[in-house]
């Protein structure tokens, strides 16, 4: 009788460790990623003229990094190199028009079929920007491919930005609330009979807009391409934040039970910066700094989601942006002019576009409780890259020989345990950068002339005809090229990243 008890004891025990080291292997993981958020726009990051309470409360309970990189300075390259482990440039990725086809392959294994393998269920929730369809997209049937096609179980997509048509949502990849008798066709090149455009009619407008953002008009605010039909599914800007928080939360709720990645994509604080009247007032800075309130406030919602649901402890939370910040993108918001002390940025040169550090060193923070018990500061250079290999590697999953060609496992440095990470980190932006410790190197172009929609954004590029060395530890604001200094550094460089192109 005692030999059973003790055997029948020893099973229950070695079931509640064996669930516990399952639970540490395969916490729950959500990446928070918001849109042209500036290193300097969190409250831990000194953010003057808004606060960002939930933003600091995840930083107090896990790891702010100073150092860590979105691989590109726009939006649809990051956001493929995240989910691919792939740099962008292998795939041409560049900013893409609403009607854009799908352009990662479907046969690649990205991040969350990686994690599907591992048991994973997976989502997104907000805004895609890496195209739908094959190139002939019918907005009124099924869109495919699309995240599906990808490794998402789930998705409630923008499908672009929230400055491009077709303004409406979709779930699994469907149009929601669409009549059918009211079809959506969408045209990038050529105006057609649909709805008004701002050009035309800027008495509809609610914040005035560059040229480039005054094609049809949704909801008052003019956009990016010409759209007709689809009126029941428009969506209400202001309404924004709330749908993609309870999207987001709906998927954490319905999924408690499994190992869950969700990629929450936030349309803040992308323009057009319309806050909801919640946020209206929230900073000094007008809609630039109440979208960073209102952004706050749904990383807030999610993080009492998960703390509800007694999941916060093993869920790993990315915080983090896709690009730089930027002031003027288009339209008439004023962030330029009511920006006061704020510095977007914090103390590095550059911008949203930009390939000097501002462009891509973005917000990063983790959090993970039950691992990370206090708080710290990394100084790791990291890009989101590595976010594929370093997650494979926490959950014992391979990297296969056509996986993530440029991710590396650095998960160590991702949870705290090693500032020692990448030896070099790529920075694409419309030239590329290269960083080897705290040298910073950015390559030539054949004219230093900047285009003209670069200009009209007050945009810093970086563009020279002469090679460009800083060194970051006693010049963090790139302010003084000492290549002549170093022909060495700058020929080791150039090796690295003609090998790293080739
Ligand atoms: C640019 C748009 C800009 C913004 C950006 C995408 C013009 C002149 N500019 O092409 O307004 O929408 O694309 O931003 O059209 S991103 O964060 O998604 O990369
Ligand atoms: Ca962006």
């Amino acid at each position: 009788m005692k030999i059973l008890q003790n055997f029948i004891l020893s099973v229950f025990i070695f079931f509640i460790l064996a669930s516990s080291w399952a639970q540490q292997v395969h916490p729950n993981i959500v990446i928070i990623y918001v849109d042209d958020l500036g290193f300097g726009d969190i409250g831990v990051n000194g953010a003057i003229g808004v606060e960002t309470p939930n933003i600091d409360k995840l930083a107090s309970k896990g790891i702010n990094f100073t150092d860590a990189h979105a691989t590109a300075a726009t939006c649809t390259p990051s956001r493929y190199s995240l989910l691919t482990g792939s740099y962008a440039f292998r795939n041409n990725a560049a900013i893409l028009n609403g009607d854009a086809p799908l352009i990662m392959d479907t046969e690649m294994r990205t991040l969350p079929d990686m994690l599907k393998d591992a048991g994973y269920r997976t989502g997104v929730v907000g805004k895609w920007h890496l195209g739908l369809g094959d190139g002939n997209t019918n907005w009124n049937e099924e869109v495919k491919p699309g995240p599906r096609e990808v490794g998402f179980d789930y998705s409630f997509l923008i499908p672009a930005t929230g400055d491009r048509v077709p303004t409406v949502f979709l779930e699994n990849q469907k149009v929601i609330g669409l009549d059918p008798n009211d079809p959506i066709i969408v045209n990038y090149s050529t105006q057609i009979d649909g709805y008004p455009v701002g050009r035309e009619h800027p008495e509809l407008l609610k914040q005035y807009a560059d040229d480039q953002h005054l094609d049809a008009v949704t909801n008052g605010i003019s956009r990016i391409g010409y759209m007709k039909g689809g009126e029941s599914a428009l969506w209400v800007d202001e309404k924004i934040p709330f749908v993609l928080t309870d999207k987001a939360n709906t998927f954490i709720e319905k999924e408690k039970e499994n190992p869950f990645f969700l990629f929450f994509s936030l349309h803040d604080i992308h323009q057009p910066r319309i806050a909801n009247v919640k946020f209206i007032e929230a900073s000094t800075m007008g809609p630039r700094g109440d979208v960073i309130a209102q952004m706050d406030w749904c990383v807030g919602e999610v993080m009492n989601k998960l703390e509800a649901l007694g999941l916060a402890e093993n869920t790993i939370i990315i915080f983090t942006s896709d690009n730089g910040p930027i002031l003027d993108d288009g339209y008439l918001d004023y962030a330029r002019e009511l920006v006061g002390d704020h510095k977007p940025a914090g103390p590095f040169r550059g911008s949203k576009y930009s390939v000097y550090e501002a462009g891509t060193r973005m917000p990063t923070i983790l959090s993970w409780p039950a691992q990370i018990k206090k708080p710290m500061t990394s100084d790791a250079l990291l890009s989101q890259v590595d976010l594929y290999a370093s997650l494979a590697k926490l959950v014992k999953q391979p990297v296969k020989k056509n996986d993530a060609p440029d991710s590396e496992n650095h998960l160590d440095a991702w949870l705290g345990k090693t500032e020692k990470a990448r030896e070099f980190l790529l920075q694409e932006a419309y030239t590329y950068g290269l960083r080897m410790g705290s040298w910073k190197y950015i390559q030539p172009k054949k004219s230093d002339e900047v285009p003209l929609w670069i200009v009209n954004k007050f945009v810093d590029p970086g563009f020279s005809t002469e090679v460009q060395l800083y060194d970051l530890e006693n010049d963090p604001a790139e302010n003084t090229n000492i290549y002549k200094e170093h022909p060495e550094v700058v020929a080791k460089m150039e090796k690295k990243l003609a090998e790293i192109l080739k």
